[in-house]
């Protein structure tokens, strides 16, 4: 039987900004999530990259004093940095500046140009745009969504500043495409989590759709309309193709990338960035006939000691900053485990320092150690022999060996703080067992069974290696070769008896996996 394909995918970043620990936060729980997949076996794609046009860009550019192709040959890299500093997983990453993303967002174009709104007339027609616009978001605003500021400034929702616009625009036919869509979040309940936002997206179109202009004139920096060159794509029609380009679309027969990947499984999205992936993306979808994704999954903010991230504040953390300070995969369980992934969140130091300590190095690091250290004072340095298991051992085996089960059902409705708390949980169901059973105790009253908690006591560990190396790849990996577990022995088919520790395996000398963080004081 062929695996089963997963499509994973993480908003474009603009290139206009340095990347900080917020984009990150969003590809790693893409990158959790499509390391999960592989490891149950499915053929995973996983997709991130840069949203390059645009009129934000084009001023970014402008102010670095170079032309938009150069600026975005630069800062895309930044972002492309990210998957090694981060140790990212992903597949491909796409830049909407490369050919083949121009050419799918052209075929997208042509497609819905010749498509018939739900209401009989055609998709896409030729106006005029008159109304506000926020160059921050990229994003157009209804006059009654705006508040106003200082001089008579006008201001998005989301604190964006919106100016005037007023030019010849091409239109997509959104009013027409209401009924549709609330039809399709009806019978698709899972299509936009979590249900807070649900329920948002579904109330903004029971208010009723506007069309949506989706080209302009005034600036050269986007993708040609087809037909019509004096216009150029709104930027997020040729941003949002990028889930569709990098698989290879307008190509979709059998045996193309699109086919095999097409819907995508997840689309991971800041809450920012709901509207376009919600509504904008599925009508463009069903004008261009093409089949909608399964689910949009919008995490919350996080902020910095309790602000807001911004350039002003200065107090952005880049990824690589967080890296240097708590190390990477300390870093990576941070950033998963604090915050109830959909909920906004705050990354604070001390809550940092106290999770690497309570958690990493007292947790299960300190288990492993325990565990590894006797078996190399007491066993010879090899697996021990085991004899007959109890009830207690059992349990904790067939805990260690299901673990990857549960823990699925929280990565599929990506809850990954919960995720981990089942994790911790068997990990504290180990401490409780090598404090009852006391093995350094038994070595002279009992080596038999001492012998045997150890076994016990290190099978557990390595199913807990298996199951964390999605959120901390590198040190499960260290783990994983303290417990001379062969690379092909790594995957949750693995997680049974029969691929089980082999009695008599020498081990290599244990080391430490996560050092305390101690501050000294006045740090
Ligand atoms: O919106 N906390 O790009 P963008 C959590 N190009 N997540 C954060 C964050 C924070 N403080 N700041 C940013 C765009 N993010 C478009 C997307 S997709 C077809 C086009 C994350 O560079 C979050 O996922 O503004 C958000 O949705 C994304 O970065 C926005 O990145």
């Amino acid at each position: 039987m062929s695996a089963q394909s997963f499509f994973v995918t993480t908003p474009i970043y603009y290139v206009n900004d340095q990347p900080h620990i917020g984009h990150a936060y969003t590809t790693l729980a893409a990158d959790v999530t499509a390391r999960f997949h592989r490891l149950a076996g499915d053929d995973v794609f996983f997709l991130t990259g840069t949203d390059e046009h645009g009129q934000k860009v084009a001023q970014s550019a402008v102010a670095a004093g170079v032309t938009p192709q150069e600026f975005t040959d630069r800062v895309s890299g930044n972002f492309r940095a990210l998957t090694a500093s981060m140790n990212f997983s992903n597949d491909d990453f796409i830049r909407t500046t490369e050919p083949r993303n121009i050419a799918a967002a052209q075929a997208l174009w042509r497609a819905m140009a010749q498509a018939t709104a739900p209401d009989g007339q055609p998709a896409l027609y030729l106006g005029s745009y008159s109304g506000w616009y926020a160059v921050r978001d990229e994003a157009f605003y209804d006059p009654a969504e705006l508040k106003d500021g200082p001089d008579g400034q006008k201001f998005a929702p989301s604190g964006a500043q919106v100016a005037w616009v007023e030019e010849p625009s091409y239109f997509f036919r959104l009013s027409a495409y209401g009924e549709a869509l609330l039809a399709f979040y009806e019978s698709n309940p899972d299509f936009i989590a979590p249900t807070s936002r649900r329920n948002e997206v579904i109330s903004f179109v029971k208010g009723g759709l506007r069309d949506l202009s989706i080209s302009r004139t005034s600036f050269p920096w986007g993708v040609p309309v087809p037909g019509d060159e004096k216009h150029v794509m709104y930027v997020w029609l040729d941003a949002l193709v990028n889930y569709i380009a990098a698989l290879g679309y307008p190509e979709t027969g059998a045996g193309t990338a699109y086919d095999r990947y097409w819907p995508a499984d997840l689309h991971l999205v800041g809450k920012d960035i709901v509207r376009f992936h919600t509504v904008y993306w599925p009508a463009f979808l069903m004008a261009a006939g093409l089949a909608q994704p399964k689910r949009v999954f919008a995490h919350g903010w996080l902020t910095i000691e309790g602000q807001k991230m911004s350039k002003s504040l200065g107090n952005s953390i880049a990824p690589a900053q967080l890296v240097d300070t708590y190390g990477l995969d300390q870093a990576r369980y941070l950033l998963m485990a604090e915050v109830p992934f959909g909920n906004d969140g705050d990354f604070s130091h001390e809550t940092a320092v106290r999770r690497v300590n309570a958690d990493l190095a007292n947790g299960i690091g300190n288990l492993a150690q325990r565990t590894l250290t006797l078996i190399q004072k007491n066993c010879g340095a090899v697996i021990p022999d085991r004899q007959e298991f109890t009830e207690q051992d059992m349990n904790l085996l067939a805990r260690a060996y299901d673990l990857h089960r549960s823990v699925a059902v929280d990565i599929d409705r990506q809850m990954f703080h919960e995720a981990l708390r089942a994790i911790w949980a068997v990990i504290g169901e180990g401490d409780a067992y090598i404090d009852a059973n006391a093995p350094w105790a038994l070595k002279k009253t009992d080596p038999v069974r001492m012998a045997t908690v150890l076994f016990v006591l290190a099978e557990t560990l390595r199913c807990i290696g298996i199951v964390l190396q999605p959120f901390m790849p590198d040190t499960m990996s260290k783990l994983l070769d303290q417990l001379a577990t062969p690379p092909d022995k790594r995957s949750f088919s693995s997680l049974n008896a029969a691929d089980g520790l082999v009695s008599g395996a020498k081990l290599p000398a244990p080391q430490g996996l996560f050092p305390r963080i101690v501050e000294t004081a006045g740090a």
